[in-house]
């Protein structure tokens, strides 16, 4: 297991300087964000990134997220010209090191939440769901940080109304199509592609929504029958409601070699669709992360784990969910529970005294 963190850039207020100091942290997981998304990313801008990550001593092997273009979604307007840049970004990012690429396919709106600043019991701040209030949103008058808010009310209006045309059957035709052009680059290149499951996994202002359960993770996975097509498993996305069991998700696809990104959080399910982010720690959240880890550790998981996102603590502000301090502290938790179990395992027992 590689540990990493996610980085937002020279814009980000938690610096390479600051991550390069947490005990443990092998590389950052990034992105270009001055290019438009559907665009080709320049050689030269990709090199360049590395370059400054890895003057910090850090890796550059992941990316989050190289976006897909509603049109690739839609399966309108570009989207043929726009799956063809996809391709050739795969390319260049391979050429610069990059080994996986995080993706997702959710139509519209990516992570969705009623509010991100709430204050928690302790004085913290966390994202939280809470359905009634999403119930409430008008999604056209809608923005998030990290969603695109280039899009006019009416704009908003229109491709709402698209996808609630195309369903959830034309989305998966259109996620089909993309996948079966685009991972033959993928495997020429050895990048492996990891779909970033729905957040929350279900749908939301009528709009359709398909990574969200085990049989919509098997029916991606069929897709394409090559490891190089996998899935970053996202514990808070699918595990904000109690029908997906992580643990057993984790046993199941990190043991059929698939999961190829681990992001790791806790969240408080409240019943009733709703829930709360919480500290990575297991009392803290309904998620038992000793668990997941050592599902992970089980099968062997060799891929990049993160801290997701953490709640805002000791005075820090920024970008919502992403933090220095709450994420540093779930990243030392879970080396310290993989530590354990590292030193706990029978086989790297005798591995290590072997080097001895
Ligand atoms: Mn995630």
């Amino acid at each position: 297991m590689k540990m990493t963190f996610r980085w937002f850039g020279d814009e980000d207020p938690v610096t390479l300087d600051k991550i390069r100091q947490i005990p443990g942290m092998t590389g950052v997981v990034t992105a270009l964000y001055d290019t438009p998304v559907g665009e080709v990313w320049s050689q030269e801008s990709i090199d360049k990134l590395k370059k400054e990550i890895n003057d910090k001593g850090l890796e550059m092997e992941v990316i989050e997220s190289v976006p897909v273009h509603e049109d690739i979604k839609l399966g309108l307007g570009d989207y043929k010209r726009y799956i063809e840049n996809y391709k050739e970004n795969i390319r260049r990012l391979a050429k610069a090191g990059v080994k996986t690429i995080c993706y997702n396919f959710m139509p519209v709106f990516d992570w969705t939440r009623s509010q991100l600043d709430h204050q928690l019991e302790d004085g913290s701040n966390a994202l939280v769901y809470y359905k009634d209030d999403v119930d409430k949103l008008d999604p056209t008058k809608l923005a998030l940080p990290g969603w695109d808010s280039s899009y006019t009310p009416e704009e908003m209006t229109q491709l709402i109304q698209d996808y609630k045309d195309l369903g959830e059957e034309g989305l998966w035709k259109n996620l089909e199509y993309f996948i079966k052009e685009v991972m033959p680059v993928a495997v020429e290149n050895d990048v492996n592609m990891a779909i970033h499951p729905d957040d929350p996994p279900w749908p939301i202002f009528g709009i359709p929504r398909i990574i969200t359960d085990e049989k919509n993770l098997d029916r991606f996975l069929d897709l394409y029958d090559d490891k190089h097509h996998g899935l970053t498993l996202c514990s808070g996305s699918l595990g904000c409601t109690a029908s997906n069991d992580i643990v057993e998700l984790v046993k199941k696809y990190a043991g059929e070699g698939r999961i190829h990104f681990a992001h790791v959080r806790n969240v408080k399910i409240l019943g009733d669709g709703s829930f709360e982010e919480s500290a990575h720690y297991s009392p803290c959240g309904s998620l038992d992360v000793f668990e997941i880890l050592k599902a992970y550790h089980d099968a062997g998981f060799d891929g990049y784990l993160r801290p997701d996102h953490g709640r805002m603590i000791w005075g820090e502000t920024g970008k919502p969910g992403y933090g220095l301090y709450d994420r540093a502290l779930g990243a030392e938790y879970m080396l310290g529970i993989w530590e354990a179990l590292d030193k706990m395992d029978p086989q790297k027992k005798i591995e290590a005294e072997k080097k001895d």
